[in-house]
């Protein structure tokens, strides 16, 4: 049983044989949530499952929030280096990159803002250290941990779920599971699709966001792609956070105009406070894009 400490107030225990969020027990001092294998009634089950499926959702929530972060200013080339290797799990991101972003969403929705420590790295104005020391290939999100650093973030979505405390963010169930790496493995051709349709007028990006429509009707018992929130949420959002701004002010394409599921994620992920920690100003997001896309085309 790991027990995760958030401020003083609120602590998240878990059975290490399950990594359901849904399994999850939520302890206070006198009540604590747990849920058997008892075999129920189809209404009885429909609203244990949603019930669950609340308690759930609250766990993220209330990992996220117990937190109101001051986060560091970033490194930059005349920035020391942190002691590298000293047994504190660091996470190297920079404040403006949608990979780093899916990393830093997924430490805060788990509540590892003590375990996981925020190293953000100015990449305009690098600090030499970090490829000589950190990290070789000089990218951002890396992980420091156990004596290792690691890349890619969605290969460290999946590690982090996996190595630390906190809610689960990964189904247990198999056809949640594989509908799950399906659309993980689709997120980098959806956000190249996205990325190519900025040279036209924004209508080839149709096909790529009906897929996520389509994917998002899957499942009715909630209005994430699983149904409930997950990586899979966490791989999309700082994408579709960028491109919709994007593509609203350059090519006037609405990216929620019918596609009212796209529409409804987009507001519930708007709550999820793990995520609105790491979002930035839609402004700024389509002034980095006009000067990186704009200028190529
Ligand atoms: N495939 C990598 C991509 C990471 C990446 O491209 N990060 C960018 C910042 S958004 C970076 O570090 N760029 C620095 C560089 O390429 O020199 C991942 O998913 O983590």
């Amino acid at each position: 049983m790991a027990t995760l400490t958030l401020g003083s107030t609120i602590g998240f225990s878990h059975s290490s044989s399950s990594s359901d969020i849904s399994a999850y027990c939520i302890p206070s001092s006198t009540t604590r949530f747990c849920f058997s294998s008892i075999i129920l009634s189809p209404l009885k089950l429909q609203k244990r499952t949603s019930r669950r499926r609340a308690r759930a959702l609250i766990a993220v929530k209330m990992a996220a929030q117990a937190f109101q972060e001051v986060l560091p200013p970033a490194l930059t080339s005349v920035s020391e280096p942190p002691p590298i290797f000293d047994g504190t799990t660091r996470l190297y991101i920079s404040y403006t990159c949608p990979y780093a972003q899916r990393v830093w969403i997924t430490r805060n929705c788990k509540g590892l803002q003590n375990k996981i420590q925020l190293v953000p790295i100015n990449l305009q104005d690098r600090p030499s250290w970090y490829k000589e020391k950190v990290y070789p290939p000089n990218k951002v999100p890396a992980l420091e941990h156990n004596n290792e650093v690691k890349g890619e973030s969605l290969d460290l979505i999946k590690y982090i779920d996996s190595n630390f405390e906190g809610p689960s963010l990964f189904p247990d169930e198999p056809g949640k599971r594989e509908f799950a790496e399906e659309l993980i493995n689709y997120v980098n051709s959806f956000t190249g699709s996205v990325v190519s349709s900025f040279k036209g007028d924004g209508n080839e990006a149709d096909v790529a966001f009906d897929y996520i429509e389509s994917a998002l009707s899957k499942y009715g018992d909630g209005p994430f792609f699983l149904g409930q929130f997950s990586l899979v949420d966490i791989a999309y959002a700082p994408f579709i956070e960028r491109f919709r701004p994007f593509l609203l002010e350059v090519k006037t394409y609405d990216i929620t105009a019918g596609r009212p599921k796209l529409a409804a994620w987009i507001e519930e992920m708007n709550k999820i406070k793990g995520y609105q920690q790491t979002r930035r100003d839609p402004q700024e997001h389509v002034d980095s894009y006009k000067k990186r896309f704009l200028s190529r085309l």
